[in-house]
């Protein structure tokens, strides 16, 4: 496995995945359809058990990621029927520490429907909607129609009278709280800014906070019709564009941007811009123009670099002993900034850490030093390059949506605080400057995502879950939890169903055509949720007497008319469902709110409290969050490395699914090792801990352990582990408390704090672990193997 240093994993074009069972486009066919993925839009016909995919013919870069719907059909790791626990079954809801260790009863759907009906009556007249957590959160499937959550947070407000929700994404926990603090309006600053064109013609210096990683920018929610980055980064390079990657991990920028690696320790990006700026400051260089004019708090700020405020002056020499970036360098850096078209770019991932509003704050007030904001390939591209959809110019017509009907609890959590809620009911927590108190919760719906995936602390997960009545899950798959669940409703694969794709920074909309056959008695959870809810009384209020087809017909109609109201072409819904297809109009790239605010800043004002950029926040400061100061700071994290566990772990997106889905598709698996997900460590560490490469390791801290395929490679820091999210979890012996995870998901390993008392984000993203080598007996994966007693397909 050595020599794949500078990828997170061998990258494979989709047009040479023969072997992943991709049809190479090479022989017509006139049976393939067109359909849409997260992952990009693709054409595609079923081959018997499999099905033969092929990339949309413009896109100039595909995500190889399309071949793991190859061989996913029928998968053995698909539910074929409902399945109920067999505890629930025979002893009732209740608090039940057996969930994810019991067999499973198969059920009809008339029974299933009828037990699960009586418990949604039972916890809403005995307890009331705000004893069911619906935030449901999760990525699920393209289409706009069976959109998972907007299925069951409508399902759940007709039918409950509603749910405790939750906000935020585990993607953006922090950003999406500090920002508008500080800039204002979070989606303009992803959605519509700088675009990948302006920094193909304009750009001339990026500083990457985490970098632009490919494997990111491959996944776009609802599915993009071409992926631009990897061209805009060449085409910018070409014309002598510097791009700076700042991170632990050299595959973090693509070999197309010949970036200069500047290898920090992991989580001190917040440090080494504050040196930057010093150097700045020091050198007379910062746009003090721009900072008066545009910005707030600047005195105030300037005396906390300088030391005034703390006695530490924010100089290169402090942030090198933190970020282990040599002195010069950094100052040689700061010097080379000035007068230049800079843009700033920070990753989703610096803020899925402890005190992960401050990377994003800093990033920001990195750009207004320079001055940049507002001019084309300038300014603050706050996480360009970690979704598809941004940097990209806006549809200039509305898309489908499913409206969601209204919500009777006002009760909500930030979305990584489940274990806390679940586990502190009328608990007291700090929010955005509120005090709130979790709720307490008796039933739990899930639909369209994977806790056991996406949470951290999973042996604490455990046994938050094991705390409620209830746990429904609406899956397609045997994921964990799936497994923890009470009630499993096999849910469909967008694969086997009708839906519009459709993402509103791409000009494409899909008429995505059923392909397959629903697998054994999947429904899909509009199906589902239609049947539960005539057996609730409220069938007709929640299809509104549509099927599947007329909502995407109702649906379809809100693009067409906005088209006709702009006198443009528009063909009703027969014509784009024959076409498959339609390409909508789209905004001019404008630069967005930050070059109006720039052109003008009275007129266009920031929607922060003083319209301008925040440096200091009087807002933050009234708070008084002792973890999240007025303006921007260095703080030590308590996830940092110890002599008990020595490693920074980077638990990281991967490069092969997007997040756990599909981790038994044919892609996902060509890149696992003796069947386990592989692990990336500097050469010097594996020595030291006499790992070779290629060997089974085990990585563990006090919270629980994985095994994982080490691979060595000098593209990774020395001190650092660097291990995917998405391994399904694969607990040796579920009896155990904390078991062993043989597959290698890191989220056994991450602490589940949140960011800070401000945002309450997720902090997956860096852990501290140890390492040896696993010298055992290599466990069997069991991952994708359905659980006890759920071995009965449809028609057995
Ligand atoms: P997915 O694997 O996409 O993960 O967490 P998320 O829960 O979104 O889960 C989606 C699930 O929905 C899959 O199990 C899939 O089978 C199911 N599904 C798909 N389509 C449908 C459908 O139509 N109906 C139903 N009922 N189910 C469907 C992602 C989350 O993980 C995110 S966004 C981020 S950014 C976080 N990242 C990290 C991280 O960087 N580091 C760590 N340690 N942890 C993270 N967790 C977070």
């Amino acid at each position: 496995m050595a020599g794949a240093a500078d990828g997170p994993l061998p990258r494979r074009s989709v047009c040479d995945g023969k072997d992943a069972g991709m049809d190479g486009g090479q022989s017509e066919q006139s049976t393939f359809k067109l359909h849409s993925s997260h992952w990009g839009i693709f054409s595609a016909r079923r081959n018997g058990d499999r099905l033969d995919v092929r990339p949309y013919a413009d896109d100039p870069d595909p995500s190889p990621m399309l071949g793991n719907f190859t061989n996913a059909l029928n998968h053995p790791a698909r539910i074929a029927q409902p399945m109920i626990r067999q505890g629930w079954l025979e002893r009732g809801a209740g608090p039940d520490a057996r969930r994810g260790r019991e067999a499973f009863v198969p059920v009809s759907w008339d029974v299933v429907t009828d037990l699960l009906a009586g418990e949604l009556r039972r916890v809403r007249d005995g307890h009331g909607p705000g004893a069911v957590f619906g935030g449901s959160y999760g990525w699920a499937s393209a289409g706009r129609f069976h959109h998972a959550q907007s299925q069951i947070h409508r399902f759940l407000n007709i039918a409950m009278g509603g749910y405790v929700r939750s906000v935020n994404s585990y993607s953006a926990g922090a950003s999406a709280v500090i920002v508008p603090h500080v800039l204002g309006d979070y989606s303009g600053l992803t959605m519509h800014n700088v675009t990948w064109q302006q920094v193909a013609e304009e750009t001339e210096v990026v500083l990457a906070f985490g970098g632009l990683a490919l494997k990111n920018s491959a996944v776009a929610g609802g599915g993009i019709s071409q992926h631009v980055e990897r061209g805009a980064i060449a085409a910018a390079r070409a014309r002598g564009c510097r791009f700076l990657l700042f991170g632990p991990l050299r595959p973090d920028m693509p070999a197309e941007a010949e970036a200069e690696w500047i290898n920090l320790v992991p989580g001190t990006d917040t440090a080494l811009m504050l040196a930057l700026v010093y150097c700045l400051v020091k050198d007379n260089k910062h746009d003090i123009g721009f900072l008066e004019r545009y910005c707030v708090g600047w005195e105030k700020f300037e005396a906390y670099v300088l030391g005034v405020t703390d006695g530490q002056p924010k100089t290169a020499a402090w942030a090198e002993a933190i970020s282990g970036v040599p002195a010069a360098q950094i100052a040689a850096i700061a010097s080379q900034l000035a007068g230049k078209r800079v843009l700033v770019t920070v990753a989703h991932s610096l803020q899925r850490s402890e005190h992960g509003e401050q990377p994003v704050w800093m990033g920001a007030v990195l750009a207004a030093v320079l001055g940049q904001y507002g001019l084309p390939g300038g300014g603050f591209g706050y996480a360009m390059g970690a979704i598809g959809y941004y940097g990209r110019r806006n549809n200039a017509v509305p898309g489908p949506t499913l409206g969601q009907g209204q919500n009777g609890v006002e009760d909500f959590i930030p979305v990584a605080r489940i274990a806390d809620m679940l586990l502190n009911p009328g608990e007291r927590y700090r929010y955005n400057g509120e005090t709130r108190r979790y709720p307490d919760i008796r039933l739990v719906y899930w639909a369209g995502g994977n806790p056991f995936h996406h949470h951290q602390d999973l042996n604490r997960l455990r046994q938050a879950f094991a705390r409620v009545d209830t746990l429904v899950v609406h899956e397609q798959a045997w994921t964990a939890t799936a497994r923890h669940a009470d009630i499993v409703l096999p849910a469909t694969m967008s694969l086997e169903r009708e839906d519009i794709g459709y993402s509103s920074n791409d000009p494409v909309m899909v008429a995505m055509h059923r392909l397959a056959e629903p697998y054994g008695e999947a429904r899909d959870d509009y199906t589902i949720f239609a049947g539960l809810a005539a057996a609730l009384d409220v069938g007709e209020r929640f299809t509104e007497g549509r099927d599947s087809r007329a909502w995407l017909a109702h649906l379809y109609e809100r693009t067409r008319s906005a088209l006709e109201a702009q006198n443009l072409p528009a063909p009703g819904f027969a014509e784009f469902w024959e076409q498959g297809k339609l390409v909508v109009p789209q905004k001019p790239d404008d630069g967005g709110y930050l070059r109006a605010f720039r052109d003008d800043p009275d007129t266009h004002p920031l929607k922060t409290p003083s319209g301008r950029i925040e440096i200091y926040s009087e807002t933050i400061a009234g708070f008084g969050e002792a973890d999240c100061p007025p303006h921007p700071a260095w703080m030590d994290k308590r996830s940092a490395p110890d002599r008990a566990a020595p490693f920074y772990l980077v638990a990281n997106q991967p490069a092969t699914r997007l997040h756990s889905q599909l981790d038994f598709g044919a892609f996902s698996q060509s890149s696992k090792h003796r069947g386990r997900e592989v692990a990336t460590l500097h050469p010097a560490d594996a020595a030291a801990k006499g790992i070779a490469d290629g060997d089974i390791i085990k990585l563990f801290n006090q919270r629980g352990a994985c095994l994982a395929a080490a691979r060595l490679s000098d593209g990774v820091s020395p001190g650092v582990i660097q291990l995917a999210t998405g391994a399904w979890y694969d607990p040796q012996d579920p009896e155990d408390e904390k078991p062993l995870c043989v597959h290698g998901n890191p989220n056994v390993l991450t602490l589940d704090v949140g960011t800070s008392n401000l945002a309450q984000g997720c902090t997956g993203q860096l852990t501290a672990v140890n390492v040896e080598k696993f010298e055992g007996n290599l466990p069997p994966i069991r991952a994708y193997e359905p659980p006890r007693g759920a071995l009965l397909k449809a028609g057995d």
